[in-house]
């Protein structure tokens, strides 16, 4: 056929290094950037048979979120803005692993599997973040879509989240909001301006907030949309891209790991400070109180407070709605006690990865999702959005109950429910805040965090470690689990894991305890469990203090 002949002469302009082997891992490909040209080629081909098996429109985001600005990235987005199912992870790691000469074959063995009619129209969204290299490298997934027949809209530079909206809007053809970044800075910005009219009497200084934009694309889109917040919202943008480096020294994760602020941004005391990450699909929140201490507030406490805020409008509202929180083994201890005992929510936990907290969410009414590292959204289903809407319209609801039907139904228009999304997550904090007349430190006190440690052991391969239970025990090597146990015995309110990264050639370890001393201890005593048990490579790990 004349689109395999196609496929076969272009693929010689994106020629695969011979022997490189990468794996569409947790987040898609990630790796130098210099590597990937044949991967995106590779991905156009592949989305444009996804587009092709599921009758509708896909995505495919050039990025390597929080990565070093030299490295690069590409994942799939599936039909309805979630990642892509974990068959076509499998094919897409065949498709970037084949060799030159077995391409087609790898090709034609995955239509044939697929039942692929290739007569079948397709469509591919397409969209990049700021890095250098990200423009060529999604001019290669362009040529990729157009030597199988796929139609591409190239949507150049937007953030992960905004391209997971376009690909859901298109399929549901304009009923999640229409299709445009214009239209998705209206469709959040007129919900949140609707939030924000019940807190009339915010000062200026309650407006402000002090972004990082990680030097990405989350601060170009920040400047676009501030427009439409008109001066709602108080944006003091720093580390916009105009001279510093892409995720260097500043962004959610730099700040997270590092647990302080980052550079390039001036913060008085007390002030409501937040970081993106390099693609704007992760935020954390912070400030420094008077003594000059930095509070963190992550993905833990930002799910404990929306979490919060929706089930007091249930309750409000009357509606008999369940709500759950998802977490990961990551979730502070303190969260998930407070969420459970105090809250009395349904906890769940399930291992790292949007993806599976996206779709233990989707098991009910209401799923919050947040890894600690600031993924995460809401889930609404369809019978939740449902009653809401005919609560709102309906004429015999008393005040009270219209008014938090309102808001419940401005708040599913204000969240990204496609995925994890900096901007849309940090409009819905700061419309909470402002509607429940918080201040940052009123939500830093609705629990204290246990004091903690992650730390990474180098291993010949990390493959030895199998775990169960959503991460939190090791499966094998034989005696780490045992190990593990007997350590955390020797401390108060401990508790630590270990577990293969699915983005690095390490180990991850975690480590709670009472105390930071403690956490500490505990991280590195597990380390050394994990370093002897399961081939450490390289020098010992060495105490913390
Ligand atoms: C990826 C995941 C993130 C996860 C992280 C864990 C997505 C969009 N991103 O960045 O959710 O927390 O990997 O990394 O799924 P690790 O396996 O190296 O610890
Ligand atoms: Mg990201």
């Amino acid at each position: 056929m004349a689109q395999f002949e196609e496929v076969s002469q272009k693929s010689k302009l994106h020629p695969k290094p011979e022997g490189l082997i990468l794996q569409y891992g947790t987040a898609g490909f990630r790796t130098h950037a210099k590597h990937l040209d044949h991967i995106m080629f590779r991905m156009g081909l592949l989305a444009t048979l996804r587009s092709k098996k599921t009758k509708s429109t896909i995505g495919v985001m050039v990025t390597a979120s929080h990565n070093p600005e030299e490295d690069n990235g590409v994942k799939l987005i599936d039909p309805m803005g979630e990642m892509v199912t974990a068959a076509w992870e499998d094919y897409a790691t065949r498709l970037a692993n084949a060799e030159q000469d077995s391409l087609l074959t790898v090709l034609k063995d995955i239509i044939e599997k697929e039942a692929i009619s290739m007569s079948e129209p397709a469509s591919v969204y397409i969209g990049r973040d700021t890095r250098p290299s990200s423009a060529s490298l999604s001019q290669a997934v362009l040529d990729g879509v157009s030597c199988l027949g796929g139609k591409s809209h190239d949507y150049g530079l937007v953030t992960t989240p905004q391209l997971h909206y376009m690909v859901c809007c298109c399929n549901t053809h304009g009923s999640y909001g229409s299709a445009t970044v214009e239209g998705y800075y209206q469709k959040l910005s007129q919900a949140f301006l609707q939030l924000t009219q019940n807190a009339p009497n915010r000062t200026d200084d309650q407006k402000r907030l002090v972004v990082d934009g990680a030097n990405g694309i989350g601060a170009l889109k920040m400047r676009e949309m501030e427009l439409f917040l008109r001066s709602e919202l108080q944006v003091v943008l720093s580390n916009d891209g105009s001279f510093g480096k892409l995720n260097h020294l500043c962004g959610a994760d730099y700040v997270k790991v590092q647990q302080k602020p980052p550079e390039g941004l001036s913060m008085g005391a007390r002030e409501r400070c937040c970081s993106f990450d390099g693609d704007a699909d992760r935020i954390v929140y912070y400030y420094t109180d008077s003594e000059g201490r930095f509070h963190l507030l992550d993905g833990d406490k930002i799910a404990t407070l929306i979490s919060t805020y929706l089930k007091e409008l249930l309750t409000e509202a009357g509606l008999n709605l369940q709500i759950a929180v998802i977490q990961t083994a990551y979730a502070n201890g303190s969260s998930t006690r407070y969420l459970e005992d105090v809250m009395k929510v349904t906890v769940c936990c399930t291992k790292t990865g949007v993806k599976h907290l996206h779709h233990a969410a989707q098991e009910y009414d209401i799923g919050v999702y947040f890894e600690a590292n600031g993924h995460g959204t809401v889930l609404f289903s369809r019978t939740a959005q449902k009653q809401i809407h005919e609560l709102v319209k309906d004429p015999n609801t008393n005040d009270e109950k219209k008014r938090a039907a309102k808001l419940l139904e401005n708040t599913v228009n204000l969240i990204n429910q496609t995925v994890g999304d900096a901007i849309s997550d940090m409009l819905v904090i700061e419309a909470v805040l402002a509607i429940k007349g918080m201040s940052v430190q009123d939500w830093d006190a609705i629990y204290t965090d246990l004091p903690n440690r992650q730390l990474k052991v180098k291993v010949s391969d990390r493959r030895v470690i199998d775990t169960k239970d959503a991460e939190r025990k090791a499966v094998t090597p034989e005696g780490l689990q045992e190990a593990i146990d007997s350590l955390v015995k020797k401390y108060k309110q401990a508790r630590a894991f270990v577990r293969p990264s699915g983005t690095e050639d390490v180990v991850r370890v975690y480590a709670e305890a009472d105390t930071q001393e403690a956490a500490d201890n505990l991280a590195h005593e597990v380390s050394l469990a994990v370093y002897c048990l399961a081939g450490g490579v390289g020098d010992e790990p060495k105490p913390l203090h």
